[in-house]
């Protein structure tokens, strides 16, 4: 991976800063870049595995009745599948990988303001991640609870629930202390010149994102420690036969949960932010109304939790006030949509790989944040709770968000990372079949949800049969498309062609450094005072 650049410096690939080799010199390296990356490579790596236990619950529902494992296996695949994509792959992805990588470049820092806890939050993430995995070994084999891990069953059920929840409190541990190193880091070492209207609006989606890290997961964590105590000290918490009451671990699991569908969502929203300007070659639209949506987002997204509790039995008054609430969540949202399309109006758009990505993410998400509206809104989620409508709008919001979100970023800032550029004819297809892929995969289940088919069940009517059937063959388009995807980046990191600082023209400072960046990410004084969204005079250098 050694590069050439036009600076004189040694690049971060070859300069560790602790003058250790190989292997050892990453994991001890306290340089954001490398730990970023580090992130990066464990969070696809464990991509991967989520996808292939996604494949395998479509395969188990391409027709009715026993395909290819037994019900009891397929509670504990998408349990696992669950709970490896939210807490494993989508929380940490764009903030810890990107953020990671790209923040401190952006606000024109040697670093982030712990190094060495930015390490440790790393290894806390293993840590979690090697639990939740050792849940599938030990024990009474794999939890069977759903990533949701719902009292009472949770509490009896003799599955591994110990481990996996164990795994989720570390993982909580590591997501706090990435919120709070970057918001330090925002605070304080921010170049000077760069003020708080310069900063760029993926530096605001992490500010926001930060916040709700930080207020939000230790409410989880607790609730999860609570569980154990509950199941090994046999405290009568959530359990009605020992007193306990389960409607309160739904208020204290949605309080996190809800909340973090926006630490998933707002960095993929801030990573749009950063394309759609570069690549229409216009100042961004309304950059105050979009960060300022930003922490509106992370505010009011704490408010509205209980929407997913419509049919638990809660007062009337709670199901209207929640509801109203969250009808209030989809105004900072569109004003973020209307300001990206606003951007690209009248816009000289250049069509690249990353915009790609960047319309799939609007196209999807808006999908994924229509159909949420129809959940948000009590009279009609009474009739789709807990079915493939619910199935299909989160995947829409998640993976056609936070995922396209995620591989926008990657297709965006590959270049600056290592230096090369990926085939972009061969990434413009692999983004075709996603697409296409994505939608056969998941549009059918909103239909087959509408019509009553529930979702966690194993078998089911006749009548989904053509439903299920579209949507698993869909599931092999895409996975067809991600190995496209991920072929091309992996030859484009080997043998791409090699590019300058600024491939895409864009105003950021991560542009305007080398591509691989030294170890302290510039080799002459950034312009930290520069306007991160005006294009007029910047050179776009192929
Ligand atoms: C090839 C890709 C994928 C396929 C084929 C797939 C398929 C599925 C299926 C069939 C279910 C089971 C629904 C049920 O019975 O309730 C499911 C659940 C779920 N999926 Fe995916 N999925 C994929 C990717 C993703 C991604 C990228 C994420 C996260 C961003 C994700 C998050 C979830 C979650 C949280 C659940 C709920 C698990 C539970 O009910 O406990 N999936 N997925
Ligand atoms: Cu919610």
């Amino acid at each position: 991976m050694q590069n050439q650049t036009s600076s004189p410096l040694p690049t971060f690939f070859e300069d560790s800063g602790n003058g250790r080799k190989g292997i050892m010199s990453w994991l001890t390296s306290t340089d954001h870049k490398r730990i970023g990356l580090m992130y990066l490579y464990m969070v696809l790596g464990m991509f991967i595995v989520g996808v292939c236990l996604g494949l395998a619950i479509r395969l188990e529902l391409i027709a009715p009745g026993k395909t290819i494992m037994e019900a009891q296996t397929y509670n504990a695949v998408f349990t696992l599948h669950g709970v490896i994509m939210i807490f494993i792959v989508v929380i940490p992805s764009i903030p810890a990988a990107f953020g990671n990588i790209i923040l401190p470049i952006q606000l024109g820092a040697e670093d982030v303001a712990f190094p060495r806890l930015n390490l440790f939050s790393w290894y806390l993430y293993m840590f979690g991640t090697f639990l939740a995995l050792l849940s599938l070994f030990t024990g009474d084999g794999p939890p069977d609870t759903g990533w949701t891990f719902y009292v009472p069953f949770s509490e009896f059920t003799t599955t591994n629930v110990n481990t996996a929840v164990a795994g989720v409190f570390i993982l909580g541990f590591s997501s706090i202390l990435t919120g709070l190193n970057f918001i330090t880091t925002i605070h304080r070492l921010r170049a000077p010149g760069l003020g708080w209207k310069k900063l760029s609006l993926f530096a605001w989606s992490l500010y926001a994102t930060g916040w709700i890290q930080v207020l939000a997961t230790p409410v989880l964590g607790i609730t999860v420690l609570l569980i154990m105590a509950e199941r090994i000290l046999g405290v009568g918490l959530f359990d009605p036969a020992k007193g306990g009451d389960p409607i309160l671990y739904q208020h204290l699991f949605w309080i996190y949960s809800h909340p973090a569908v926006y630490i998933m969502v707002l960095p993929a929203m801030g990573v749009v932010s950063e394309i759609i300007p570069v690549f229409a070659r216009k100042p961004i639209f309304g950059y105050k109304a979009i960060a300022f949506s930003s922490l509106m987002i992370a505010f009011a997204g704490s408010l509205v939790w209980a929407h997913h509790m419509f049919t638990s039995g809660m007062s009337d008054t709670a199901v209207m006030i929640f509801s109203l609430l969250t009808f209030i969540v989809a105004i900072p949202s569109a004003i973020k949509v209307f300001n990206w399309i606003a951007t690209l109006y009248k816009g000289s758009i250049f069509i690249e790989p990353p915009l790609l990505y960047a319309l799939g993410f609007i196209f999807l998400f808006s999908i994924g944040g229509l159909t949420g509206l129809v959940l948000g809104s009590a009279g009609t989620d009474v009739h789709v709770h807990d079915t493939y409508f619910v199935v299909s709008h989160f995947h829409y919001v998640i993976f056609g968000g936070t995922g396209f979100g995620l591989f926008g970023a990657m297709h965006y800032w590959f270049p600056k990372i290592y230096g090369r550029m990926y085939n972009k004819n061969v990434a413009t297809t692999g983004w075709t079949i996603l697409m296409i892929g994505f939608n056969l995969l998941y549009f059918p289940l909103f239909i087959i949800g509408l019509e009553g088919m529930p979702r966690r069940y194993y078998d089911y009517l006749p009548q989904y049969h053509t439903g299920h059937l579209i949507s698993t063959i869909g599931s092999w388009v895409l996975a067809a498309g991600l190995i496209v995807m991920f072929a091309n980046l992996y030859v484009g990191m080997k043998k791409g062609k090699k590019v300058g600082r600024n491939p895409w023209g864009g105003a950021t400072l991560e542009w305007f450094t080398p591509s691989p960046p030294p170890l302290l990410n510039f080799d002459n004084e950034p312009d930290s005072s520069r306007n991160p969204y005006r294009y007029k005079g910047v050179k776009r250098d192929e």
